[in-house]
């Protein structure tokens, strides 16, 4: 390491004194101007990550559905996974560091986590849509030049398409070409082999309007156009032409408040979904005639994703392990129906996507969706092999015809991370083969009424979890206190946890009715303070 480069780098993109920062659930994310030396740093860091597992690694900075104001930066793994829990506490001591602490603090990683300095190193770079993005990713390869690294800067991305690319380069383009192009080739044909086989249906029924938060997602999406098929009409908006990023509109907006975005004209029964700010997260909804809202959120879609898979199964005669991860947000008519109705064992695990996916790891075919709508499918090698190979080789026409189904899922699924584009893509293609309308689809179960609530207390970690964030173990005599209050209503539930990203305790509850829900989840809110 050239100790006097570093000095002189770190001198462009000093540490404001006494900021104090932490790689949280989706990595660093605050204030934009607060963010220039936490760039410089996970440059250095995704270097010496890069070193020690000896593959490209990825850094993506994006606030997703924050303000436009916001910024954020991750770090993506060999397989375009999250970076490694191990690792996060390194990029929090990279972050925190005084600047004469700099070279020590590296040099002390690189023992901690033995990594040889004077191997080669590869860093993939992308960046969504916000004013503050280029200059920021522009201080990421500052950081990554001093140490020696080589750099592929993609530019404007969507996140999941960076976790893609990531995959593609560390598996020597097994899982796809490491290029836009190649993305959308993959993604395209897959969706065009599904498609062909749908009856014709009406007109009406192609038609999608998407939010696309203005953000990242207008710009990925209308590239891709070109490489559709005519059966999906896809029409944009809110393509960041106009408005600001996320304001008012995007799938944390329309999740949160359970209403429409704003600049989204959306007539009775049009089938409409938003993307967020980074295109990773996805979610449904329509007006039906009276004018009622109906949010169709990540259960509903890890729903109809099983829903198809099990029958593609069945079809097929496989005997493949499905299962479906979820958080506590889950809501509860969605977990009885997969269970009960589907009979899809379903697994609880803390909130945060790393958490779902590595759960979802251990099935052949695992689904995972947050509430918010992150999600995707993991499809184990295993299972993968053995489809491919039934599509090609089984005789029975019915069975070949359902491996070659599941074949081109696997293949529209952007299995590295929860994917806007892709998961749409998805959920257009199942509907259209199944000839779902969105109301049926919305109609497989109902909701049960749930009230979000955040609230602000002197420190939030006093409050601490288990059982997957259902139960609180401290501080002592709450978790009694929700019991109780829980009681008092009909097909209840009701949790807290402190929030990984805010400065604030989030309370959920759900019961018959929204009046129930909503006293309860107040009731709660008191139990708190
Ligand atoms: C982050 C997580 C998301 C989670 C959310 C919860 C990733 C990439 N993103 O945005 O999965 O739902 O945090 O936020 O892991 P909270 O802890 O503030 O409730
Ligand atoms: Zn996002």
């Amino acid at each position: 390491m050239d100790s006097e480069a570093l000095k002189k780098y770190s001198s462009l993109h000093p540490k404001p004194a006494g900021l104090t920062l932490q790689y949280g659930t989706a990595g660093f994310r605050t204030k934009a101007e607060q963010l220039d030396h936490v760039m410089f740093r996970m440059g250095l860091l995704a270097v010496l990550r890069s070193r020690a597992v000896a593959s490209t690694i990825g850094i993506m900075v994006t606030a997703s559905h924050n303000p436009e104001e916001d910024n954020g930066v991750k770090l993506v793994d060999p397989l375009g996974e999250m970076l490694h829990a191990s690792w996060e506490e390194y990029a929090t001591q990279l972050a925190n560091a005084e600047d004469h602490e700099l070279q020590q603090t590296i040099t002390a990683i690189c023992q901690k986590a033995a990594v040889n300095q004077h191997k080669d190193a590869s860093v993939f770079i992308g960046r969504d849509t916000r004013p503050s993005s280029k200059k920021l990713s522009q201080s990421v390869i500052d950081g990554i030049f001093v140490l020696g690294g080589q750099y592929h800067d993609y530019g404007l991305v969507t996140t999941p398409q960076l976790h893609y690319m990531v995959c593609c380069q560390n598996t020597q383009g097994q899982y796809g070409k490491a290029t836009l192009e190649g993305y959308y080739e993959k993604l395209s044909k897959a969706f065009t082999e599904l498609i062909k086989q749908s009856s014709s249906s009406g007109e009406s029924q192609k038609h999608l309007k998407i939010d696309c938060a203005n953000g990242i997602g207008a710009l990925k999406l209308s590239e891709m156009e070109p490489y559709l098929p005519k059966e999906v009409l896809i029409q944009l908006y809110n393509d960041g032409t106009k408005e600001k990023l996320n304001h008012l509109c995007g799938a944390d907006f329309v999740k949160v408040h359970q209403k429409p975005p704003r600049g989204l004209d959306m007539k009775p029964n049009e089938r409409c979904c938003s993307f967020d700010g980074d295109a990773d997260r996805i979610i449904y909804y329509y007006q039906d005639a009276t004018g009622l809202f109906h949010l169709i959120d990540g259960d509903k879609i890890a729903t109809l994703i099983s829903i198809f898979l099990k029958e593609l199964l069945a079809k097929g005669g496989q005997t493949l392990k499905m299962a479906v991860v979820q958080t506590a947000y889950a809501n509860g008519s969605s977990t009885r129906y997969l269970e009960e109705t589907l009979k899809v064992p379903v697994h609880c695990v803390k909130t945060g996507v790393k958490h779902l996916h590595h759960k979802a790891q251990e099935f052949d075919i695992g689904v995972y969706f947050e509430a918010n709508g992150h999600g995707t499918v993991l499809f184990s090698k295993a299972a993968e092999t053995k489809i491919r190979q039934l599509a090609k080789e089984e005789k029975d026409n019915e069975k070949r015809e359902a491996a070659k189904v599941l074949e081109n899922m696997i293949d529209l699924i952007n299995q590295t991370v929860g994917d806007a584009v892709s998961d749409m893509l998805v959920i257009e293609a199942i509907l259209a083969l199944k000839g779902l309308t969105v109301q049926q689809w919305d109609a497989i179960y109902t909701d049960l009424p749930n009230r979000l609530l955040k609230i602000q207390v002197a420190d939030r970690r006093v409050i601490d979890t288990t059982d997957a964030e259902r139960q609180a173990v401290t501080p002592p005599g709450l978790q009694e206190k929700i019991d109780a209050l829980v009681k008092k209503y009909k097909l209840s539930r009701a949790f807290v946890r402190p929030s990984g990203t805010e400065d604030v305790v989030r309370i959920y509850a759900e019961a018959d009715t929204q009046e129930n829900a909503d006293a309860l989840a107040h009731e709660v809110s008191l139990a708190v303070y």
